[in-house]
């Protein structure tokens, strides 16, 4: 079956490709390849703050869960961001073709990245060891732009070959204008997931530098609002509203939904992505390939997603990236009364919207 799903693979690519471009290594591929493979580290850094650190240190400031915030453009953002985000509204130019791949952090960022990689480079044999994804964490195959821009490495950015595959953390309203607005600009997927769920893997995620952090003290950011990228409800509906004004150019996805039906909402991320399964790479397991290759279990396991950190622009332990991978394990840290708590701040700010809490 894999050697089919190998062919029937190969000969789509061939078809399809668009831009090529010459990696590092010499050899010419079509995008997306992933990103630390075409970053040989020779263009120089220009920190953002460089420029516009005078105009973060006016910006309203707050510390929360140990992190310095300031409020730009109605949106709590870690410090370190800001300065890089003012640089990419500026000066991101996207490509018709751009993927950005958008969440909250901890609603399936990782996940997402993996499936949207391995959903547009269905060349590789998914069963092989050189498929990306079984040597390199999503994270070092997709650039990270919040860090990228805070860094000041955007050129690199124009070193990957076309389609791009991007991700941020940021939320809609503060994405450029040439993202959110031109007609056969860039496209977008947004994932979410259930804020109580979030809550506990941000918990997680955090404590690995603070041990002591207090479930109770995070939960109270969050229901304020004052939490980074927050509030949380803001940025999940910034992306809805986009997804019901731009059907076409942005994809609303939820955490939960991927869990109950990873092919179905595999087969729509392609599709929206302008790589649909044909029915002979259907008929080869193509689709089941992408979603067993980027299940928990299988990324879980991966020696690469287990040891050292995610890269000089994501410089996180890798395994925090893989904890349980499951809905509903909010119950194990949550009373009921937060739950209830937490879940109607959520109703109440998505009432009238349309949109229903995962
Ligand atoms: P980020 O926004 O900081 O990049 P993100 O990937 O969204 O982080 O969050 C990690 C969560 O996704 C973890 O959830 P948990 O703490 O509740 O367990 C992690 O386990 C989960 N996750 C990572 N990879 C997968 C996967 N392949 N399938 C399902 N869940 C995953």
């Amino acid at each position: 079956m894999e050697l089919a799903v190998c062919s029937v693979l190969t000969s789509t690519l061939l078809c399809s490709s668009t831009m090529a471009s010459t990696t590092t290594t010499g050899i010419t591929k079509p995008g997306p390849v992933p990103f630390t493979e075409v970053d040989d580290g020779t263009i120089p850094k220009r920190p953002a703050k460089e420029e516009f650190g005078d105009l973060v240190a006016t910006l309203p400031h707050k510390q929360q869960a140990g992190l310095d915030l300031r409020l730009y453009q109605s949106f709590w953002l870690p410090e370190h961001w800001v300065a890089g985000t003012v640089v990419f509204q500026r000066r991101f130019v996207p490509r018709p073709d751009d993927v950005i791949l958008a969440s909250y952090p901890k609603c399936g960022t990782t996940w997402l990245k993996a499936l949207a990689f391995a959903a547009m480079t269905r060349d590789h044999d998914y069963g092989s060891k050189t498929h990306p994804l079984l040597r390199l964490n999503p994270h070092d195959c997709i650039p990270f732009l919040d860090e990228i821009f805070a860094d000041g490495q955007e050129p690199k950015l124009e070193k990957l070959p076309s389609p791009r595959l991007m991700n941020t953390h940021m939320p809609y309203t503060l994405l450029p204008g040439s993202v959110t607005t031109d007609t056969d600009g860039c496209k977008v997927v947004y994932i979410c997931r259930d804020s109580k769920d979030m809550v506990v893997s941000l918990w997680h995620f955090l404590r690995r530098r603070q041990p002591d952090m207090p479930f109770e003290e995070l939960f109270e950011h969050v229901c304020g609002g004052a939490v980074a990228a927050g509030p949380i409800w803001s940025h999940v509906l910034g992306y809805w509203h986009a997804s019901l004004a731009r059907p076409d150019r942005v994809l609303f996805l939820k955490y939960e939904d991927l869990l109950r039906d990873p092919c179905g909402n595999v087969r729509r991320l392609a599709a929206f992505m302008g790589k649909p399964f044909s029915a002979a790479e259907e008929l080869a397991g193509a689709v089941e390939g992408v979603v067993g290759l980027c299940s928990f279990e299988k990324m879980k396991g991966l020696e690469v997603n287990q040891k050292g950190s995610s890269g000089a622009y994501h410089a996180t332990a890798r395994d925090a990236f893989f904890r349980k991978g499951v809905a509903g394990d909010w119950v194990n840290h949550m009373t009921p009364e937060m739950a209830k708590r937490l879940d109607e701040i959520v109703a109440e700010e998505f009432r009238g919207t349309g949109l229903a809490a995962p």
